[in-house]
């Protein structure tokens, strides 16, 4: 048995895992940690930290390069991440897990190279108005690239993407779907089921935007029957600087190199140069070797404590956090999707988000203010910003009844 299924193994309930991660076991401003910006980045357990430290203490060299036993260390371990990841996502095959630097390569990989030798002008590019900008600007690169159009389907204003609408415009000139999974501003979880299923009636792809999904729910790829799933390390619990794309082997396999280097070539030559199988073909140059083993680490905790069991505990704590803050005057909820996963956005009445987020920080409340990188989102709504509280695995009631505290506690400051 593992360190990391050890760990969480001995934890009989979800709420000591909070003992598991190290930041969390400290005092800001005098107050204990209330740590509420999971959606932006995820604090590590102490088996990640620890794992990439053995890593580098004693098996650190090159992979896929040396003879040598740690280089042989060091390859096993990083390849075994990726088994790990396969597993964890249900992908039929390691060849469809390439490892990249986060959501925003990978999808920026889907653009590049599944989207720019094959779309042209008459194609369409089809997205939804709830994206990150990750999920929205390598499109806009891509159109003016190809001189396809991008065209956007439209949200409610409780922030979820109208499927009328959105089955209305998929029609048979579009050539790829790219739709978050969960929305990092709102909340909002995206039928992806059906929605896959539908445009696969009319041959289009579908990359799904899976950031804020994967942390918080079972994923798996074959039943979804995605085309391209993304994601990142840091959100669930691994290192930054750590991604993964799963894309099917059919469409990687027919897709070219991404980027050029060391480690996705068979022969080089000045005149021809053949490519590695997958998923090597796409992991040009030393990759974040220790990052992705963090990363494996990451995937065996979140199974040791149970995807079921952390998506129950976090849809209590949402409904709870939803409650709580409904109490309080001139709170303004933003994103009230029927189907949510792990994040509230609010405004209080006219404060404006960042002096609201500093004001909380002061109280030990760490949430995230801004724009969210959802600019199109903020816009709908008529906001330059918003406060956005969100939820993990470590996260209990305490955190949340700090954080309606602090929000009293704003206003008075603010009356
Ligand atoms: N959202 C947030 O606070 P990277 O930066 O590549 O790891 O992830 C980009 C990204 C893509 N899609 C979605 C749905 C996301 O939520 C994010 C990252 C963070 O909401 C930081 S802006």
């Amino acid at each position: 048995m593992t360190h990391a299924r050890k760990n969480a193994e001995a934890r009989t309930s979800i709420a000591e895992c909070r003992l598991d991660f190290p930041a969390l076991d400290q005092d800001i401003s005098g107050h204990p940690i209330a740590y509420l910006d999971t959606a932006a980045s995820a604090q590590q357990p102490n088996v990640v930290i620890d794992t990439i430290a053995e890593y580098q203490r004693h098996d650190h060299a090159n992979v896929h390069r040396g003879v040598h036993t740690l280089s042989h260390r060091a390859t096993d371990a990083y390849e075994g991440a990726r088994d790990r990841i396969r597993s964890f996502i249900n992908a039929p095959s390691r060849s469809e897990i390439v490892f990249t630097s986060g959501t925003t390569e990978s999808i920026n990989l889907v653009a590049q190279s599944f989207g720019r030798p094959s779309l042209g002008s008459g194609d369409k590019i089809l997205i939804t108005h709830l994206e990150h900008h990750s999920n929205i600007v390598p499109w806009q690169l891509l159109a003016e690239q190809t001189g396809a159009d991008l065209v956007v389907a439209p949200m409610n204003t409780q922030g979820e993407v109208v499927l009328e609408q959105l089955y209305e415009l998929m029609t048979r000139d579009v050539r790829i779907l790219a739709i978050a999974h969960v929305a990092n501003a709102l909340g909002t979880i995206n039928p992806i089921n059906e929605i896959i299923a539908r445009a696969h009636e009319l041959d289009i792809a579908v990359l799904v935007d899976g950031a804020q999904g994967v942390p918080h729910m079972a994923i798996d790829v074959q039943e979804l029957d995605c085309d391209f799933y993304a994601f990142s390390g840091h959100k669930m619990f691994g290192p930054t600087g750590t991604g993964v794309l799963f894309g099917k082997e059919s469409l990687l396999d027919a897709m070219p190199p991404y980027k050029g280097g060391g480690d996705m070539i068979l022969e080089v030559s000045f005149t021809n140069t053949t490519f590695n199988e997958l998923p090597y073909k796409f992991e040009a140059g030393t990759p974040n070797i220790s990052g992705m083993i963090g990363l494996g680490a990451a995937v065996e905790y979140l199974e040791s404590v149970g995807m079921e069991r952390i998506a129950r505990h976090e849809d209590e704590l949402l409904t709870y956090m939803t409650e709580r803050l409904s109490t309080i005057d001139e709170l303004r909820l933003i994103g009230t999707a029927a189907q949510k996963a792990s994040v509230q956005s609010f405004m209080l009445g006219d404060i404006h988000p960042h002096d609201l987020g500093t004001i909380l920080d002061h109280q030990g409340v760490a949430i995230r203010t801004g724009h969210h990188c959802a600019m199109p989102v903020m816009d709908f709504y008529g906001v330059a910003g918003t406060a956005r509280a969100s939820l993990a695995l470590y996260n209990n009631h305490d955190d949340i009844d700090q954080l309606v505290a602090a929000l009293e506690k704003a206003r008075e400051i603010f009356a």
